[in-house]
This record gives structure tokens, C-alpha cells and sequence, in this order.
């Protein structure tokens, strides 16, 4: 039966880390806030509200609904002019080949992201006649952990978690992946991807044979 192999956004796809790393950074400095790079890594795969939500308790800073919404504004104002100029040479090694393969094998794919982003990213880099289903920050209620993103897309496309791939690179969206009984495929450090069904350094090292080997 056909497969669903649903890809996260940010860290497997493309590095928008950087981008959202830079957004942050402006704002938290705007508040007196020390971000650094480490402080970067926990907002891997979070939703936006909840990163700001993190600075803020770096800062010890309160602030009225208001003040959040405004700030938040304001730093994806800053990351959009950041993404603006983005293009296919930011897709991250090794993703099109594997993309290409999954198609050619004639199985589904999707897109399950926290960002709310993802659909303008997507076109910048050019694939997004790739993808059958895309379920980002702008459909689901319930960020990752909790499994919603991922069991949206394997919805959509009529097949069961059972039958469902899930890349990741964040621990949050591995847990997500195998609570909802997907198999999880952890892309980046394997310290923070133990939880991980598999794991790759990134898609380089992912061959034809190992996604046959998921096809059974
Ligand atoms: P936005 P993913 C996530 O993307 C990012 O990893 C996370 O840092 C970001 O806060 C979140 O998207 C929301 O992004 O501000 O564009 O809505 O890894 O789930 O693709
Ligand atoms: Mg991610």
C-alpha cells in the first residue's frame, strides 16, 4: 500500500534556523535580553508564541498580551525580510535526491511543520510540486509533541500512521512521530535524536535501499 513520508520544515529541508536565530536576537536585544546561539537550539521545532514566551522567561521579563502580540509582529516582519531572498540552493544536501526517489517510488509526501511560514518558504525553494499534503502551524491547535501536524497529513492523504515516515530533527517532533505510532526518522545529532527509530547525520547518507526497506 502507499506510503506517507511527511517532512518537517526547518532542519530538514532547509537551515531556517539562522534566519529565525537573527529575528529573535534583534528583539531580545531590543529587551535587554541576552540570546545566544545555545538559546537558539531550544527553539528548534517550538511554535512562535512559545519562543517568545522562552526569551522572555531568559529575561525574567513579564509582559501584557499587548506587548507579546506586538513583538511578535514585529519579529516575523524581521524574519520574512530575512527569508525574502531565500532559493533552491538553500534546500539542505541530499533532501532532492530523496524527494525524487519517493515520488519515482510513487509513494505520498507532505510537509508537517510548527511554522506558519512554510507555504512561502516552500515556493522560494521551489519544490512545492513535491508535496501531496502540507500541514503547517496555520492548521493545527496542539504544537509538537503532541502528534496533530503529522496525523493531519497522514489523514489528508488517506493512509494510516502505521503507513507513515516522519523526518525530524527535533526532539519534540520524533516524540510526536512515535506517539503517534509513525516511524520516526531523526535527521542531525544523534545525542538529541536517541528516541529516534532510525538516524541519519543528514539526507546524504540516506540511500534508495534504506527507503525500500521501508516499504514492506
Ligand atoms: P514561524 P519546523 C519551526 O519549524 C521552527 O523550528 C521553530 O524555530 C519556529 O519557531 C516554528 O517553526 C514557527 O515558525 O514563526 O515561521 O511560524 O521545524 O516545525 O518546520
Ligand atoms: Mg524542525
Amino acid at each position: 500500500s502507499k506510503k506517507a513520508f511527511i517532512f518537517d520544515l526547518d532542519g530538514v529541508i532547509v537551515d531556517t534556523a539562522k534566519y529565525h536565530f537573527l529575528a529573535w536576537q534583534k528583539l531580545a536585544q531590543e529587551l535587554g535580553i541576552e540570546f545566544t546561539p545555545e538559546h537558539n537550539e531550544e527553539l528548534k521545532g517550538v511554535s512562535r508564541v512559545r519562543s517568545l514566551e522562552i526569551i522572555l522567561g531568559l529575561g525574567n521579563l513579564t509582559a501584557t498580551d499587548e506587548e507579546k502580540e506586538r513583538w511578535l509582529i514585529k519579529k516575523n516582519q524581521d524574519y520574512l525580510s530575512y527569508i525574502e531572498n531565500m532559493d533552491e540552493d538553500e534546500i539542505l544536501p541530499g533532501v532532492l535526491p530523496v524527494l525524487e526517489y519517493i515520488r519515482s517510488q510513487g509513494h505520498f509526501i507532505a510537509l508537517g511543520s510548527a511554522s506558519k511560514n512554510a507555504r512561502p518558504i516552500l515556493e522560494k525553494v521551489n519544490i512545492m510540486p513535491f508535496f501531496d499534503a502540507i500541514v503547517d502551524g496555520n492548521d493545527v491547535t496542539n504544537a509538537k509533541p503532541d502528534p496533530e501536524v503529522f496525523v493531519r497529513a497522514a489523514r489528508l492523504l488517506g493512509v494510516t500512521n502505521e503507513n507513515s515516515i516522519v523526518f525530524e530533527d527535533s526532539v519534540a517532533g520524533i516524540q510526536a512521530a512515535n506517539i503517534a505510532h509513525m516511524t520516526s526518522i531523526g535527521i542531525g545529532d544523534p545525542a538529541i535524536l536517541k528516541e529516534a527509530h532510525y538516524h541519519f547525520k543528514d539526507f546524504t547518507f540516506i540511500e534508495p535501499s534504506f527507503i525500500e526497506s521501508l516499504l514492506n
